[in-house]
């Protein structure tokens, strides 16, 4: 075997091993295996020093050429597989722009909150300002300052959550049973004219499919020296009118009994019920929506306002009530079950949520 057949053979072995190589890592070895200080290329160049000047003269220009082909063999090869894996990263890492756009979920306005925002709007448009006033509360704000005598079986009626706590008084707090202690708070702290609804949460032990031990409620209060059950008429016919969305509504004022107002009043409004569905605003049927009444005395006297001087009327319903009524949902216990499949039928878009520049519509 000459010389010559040699550099045949390496040549043709490594061309194969430079081909062969499938990543970057095994061809730098290759590469320093040949080619590096050590490497069996640069042993036979070191060769040609003890070679004849006949035999360098031969040998010497196969080896460069080896050399140069080898060498051009690694950095193609090199280019090749640096491109294959900006390839696969690539293909790895693509962003299918064809792919549906992922939906955000939007939450709801739950029936309640929404029906509370057409009541602030339907009622600040009357020029009715929006009162607020904490759960738990003063056996004085909530019974006594409304003209619930201690001790009077009216306070049992309400079938009253009270606390440990004690208040300033030495009472046991109240989770409110109505939303009047909030009256209470404003006539305390305000001089009349006072022209103002409230809403919140209110509680009561009771539990049935039409009653929920919490239940929210508005109540509006008007105190000035004039205001009579005239305007209290009025006012209600122009709230339900707008809340219903009707041209015409028919209201019958039944005499009735609450410790906070006299003369008092429980009020009808006309409905239809022939359709399966209640329908106000038409028909000859009647629904008992609210209590009503002139502000007794001594609610007045309680909370500081002078009686002889000033005198108005006051007014309470309840909101999930309201709600079942406009949006015709059945059972009050589903408002309160947080079943999202439930919100989601009756719940409402956040964007339909009236503004109080949108206008009653
Ligand atoms: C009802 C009855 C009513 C009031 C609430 C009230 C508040 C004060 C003074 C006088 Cl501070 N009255 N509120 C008056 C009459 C009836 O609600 O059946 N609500 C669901």
């Amino acid at each position: 075997m000459t010389a010559t057949t040699d550099l045949e053979t390496l040549e043709r072995d490594l061309l194969a091993r430079v081909a062969a190589a499938n990543d970057e890592a095994a061809l730098e070895a290759l590469r320093v295996e040949a080619l590096g200080k050590q490497g069996s290329i640069s042993a036979l160049m070191k060769n040609l020093g003890s070679m004849s000047p006949e035999e360098r003269k031969e040998f010497g220009p196969k080896l460069n050429g080896l050399k140069d082909r080898v060498t051009e063999a690694i950095v193609v090869k090199k280019a090749a597989l640096a491109e294959a894996a900006l390839d696969a990263q690539l293909k790895a890492e693509a962003v299918d722009v064809t792919l549906p756009p992922v939906k955000p979920r939007l939450g709801t306005i739950h029936p309640v909150s929404q029906v509370m925002e057409e009541l602030a709007q339907i009622f600040g448009e009357m020029g009715f300002s929006v009162e607020e006033g904490p759960d738990i509360e003063s056996d004085f704000n909530n019974f006594t300052a409304l003209n619930f005598p201690p001790k009077h079986p009216a306070r049992e009626t309400h079938d009253t959550f009270f606390m440990d706590a004690k208040d300033e008084r030495g009472e046991r707090k109240v989770l409110r049973t109505h939303t009047s202690p909030v009256q209470v708070r404003t006539m305390l702290k305000q001089k009349p004219p006072i022209r103002m609804i409230c809403m919140g949460r209110t509680f009561r032990k009771d539990s049935d499919a039409t009653h929920t031990p919490m239940f929210h409620q508005i109540e509006g209060l008007v105190i000035d020296e004039t205001s009579t059950m005239a305007d209290l008429k009025s006012v209600l016919i122009a709230a339900i009118k707008a809340y219903f969305e009707v041209d015409d509504v028919k209201l019958r004022f039944r005499p009735h009994h609450f410790p906070f107002t006299e003369p008092s009043a429980e009020v009808d409004v006309g409905c239809d019920r022939s359709g399966g569905q209640i329908k106000i605003g038409a028909g000859d049927d009647w629904l008992e929506i609210l209590g009503s009444g002139m502000v007794h005395p001594n609610v007045l006297a309680n909370c500081g306002i002078d009686p002889e001087k000033y005198q108005g009327y006051a007014f309470g319903m309840g909101i999930d009530r309201l709600a079942m009524l406009k949006y015709g949902m059945n059972d009050l216990r589903a408002f309160f079950d947080a079943d999202t499949r439930w919100l989601k039928h009756y719940g409402f878009s956040p964007y339909l949520l009236p503004g109080l520049a949108q206008g009653l519509g």
